[in-house]
């Protein structure tokens, strides 16, 4: 399986994150990725490959146009405005609150923008947000191309950025906006699993009144995590997108079994879909050992249900979501690309 990483992400390098009433070094670091990329190489999954330069009418396609302008000019603004730190959202619309005006002021617009507070934007995000999306882009060409699967190994993620919101360390949505690549590339179908420890609230977002993009995340209830407010079992689309969209949401204390029966059940709706494409938005925070998550699978697991997935034998583009045991972020990622490898007819 070939893998798509650029250098490029090492440009989003906040240093803060409010977590727990504390400013902390942010879990969602540049480690990350070299740890990924290492465990690529060493357990010899393919050849890696730099991503090639895409234009925004794929990002434009899924995220408003206004959103996309404040992530490119925040950073400055910010500093124009003469903070000194990060910028971070303090002040949002919320139900009390909602005239219909998006502020001038970058203290506001942020707000406006924003999901959450934990994520800053700083020097350098944008560059690397960039890169992420054609990292996925270009990971989805190799298997529009014929390739039966392959690896964006995206940093920033992206699961949680909605139409015009960022948040939960996500900018630009890097599985829709391969998705929506791949509609205009001629799929008809695409289904995008989502097995990321949190709810892809941002994807179910983009496609929640359509039937051409199937979303299925498995998570953490929202009740007890983030984002808290999607990803309930009854949010199952709108429109002609009722029936597309289907969440599960599963308690603290979480083990495989329980989870594998849920990924079961959603592999069977992924399989009577009958999709050009799948889309998995891998995220391995799932894991036992994960600072900031409550499942418990254990490395072996994730051979298991990469196996799982790779025998759907789908043309199958995997982009890199959360997992913040930064140690073992590279066998858990690398377990689930051999075990998808594993699984397929050909091996
Ligand atoms: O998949 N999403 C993540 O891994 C990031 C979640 C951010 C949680 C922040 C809670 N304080
Ligand atoms: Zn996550």
């Amino acid at each position: 399986m070939i893998t798509v990483y650029t250098d490029q992400h090492k440009l989003r390098d906040s240093k803060t994150e409010l977590y727990g009433g504390e400013m902390v070094p942010p879990f969602e670091c540049p480690r990350r990725a070299e740890i990924i990329l290492g465990a690529v190489k060493s357990a010899q999954i393919g050849e890696i490959i730099a991503p090639t330069s895409h234009g925004m009418e794929a990002v434009f396609a899924v995220h408003d146009r206004g959103f996309v302008e404040f992530l490119s000019t925040c950073e400055a603004e910010w500093r124009a405005a003469g903070f000194k730190g990060e910028a971070i959202a303090t002040c949002w619309p919320t139900r009390t609150m909602t005239a219909p005006h998006i502020p001038t002021h970058i203290d506001g617009k942020i707000g406006y923008y924003a999901l959450a507070a934990e994520t800053t934007i700083s020097s350098g995000t944008w560059e690397a947000v960039l890169a992420s999306k054609d990292v996925a882009l270009t990971a989805t060409d190799l298997v529009l191309d014929g390739a039966r699967s392959a690896f964006g190994l995206c940093r920033p993620p992206g699961h949680h950025a909605a139409i015009d919101q960022f948040g939960g360390y996500c900018f630009l949505n890097n599985a829709a906006i391969a998705a929506q690549h791949a509609r205009d590339m001629g799929c008809e179908r695409v289904a995008i699993l989502d097995v990321d420890f949190h709810h892809g609230n941002g994807t179910q977002n983009i496609f929640y009144d359509r039937d051409d993009v199937l979303f299925l995340s498995l998570h953490g209830d929202p009740k007890d995590a983030f984002p808290h407010f999607l990803g309930y079992v009854e949010e199952t689309g709108a429109g002609a997108g009722e029936g597309f969209t289907a969440n599960y949401p599963m308690p603290p204390g979480t083990g495989y079994a329980a989870w594998k029966a849920c990924l079961s059940d959603a592999l069977a709706s992924v399989d009577n879909y009958k999709p050009d494409l799948l889309i998995v938005s891998l995220g391995v925070d799932t894991y036992e050992n994960d600072p900031i998550s409550f499942f418990k699978l254990g490395h072996d697991d994730f051979i298991d249900y990469g196996r799982a997935i790779g025998a759907l034998d789908l043309p199958t583009v995997y982009m890199m979501e959360g997992g913040y045991a930064v140690d073992e972020i590279g066998i858990n990622v690398t377990n689930v690309l051999i075990g998808h490898s594993n699984g397929t007819r050909a091996g």
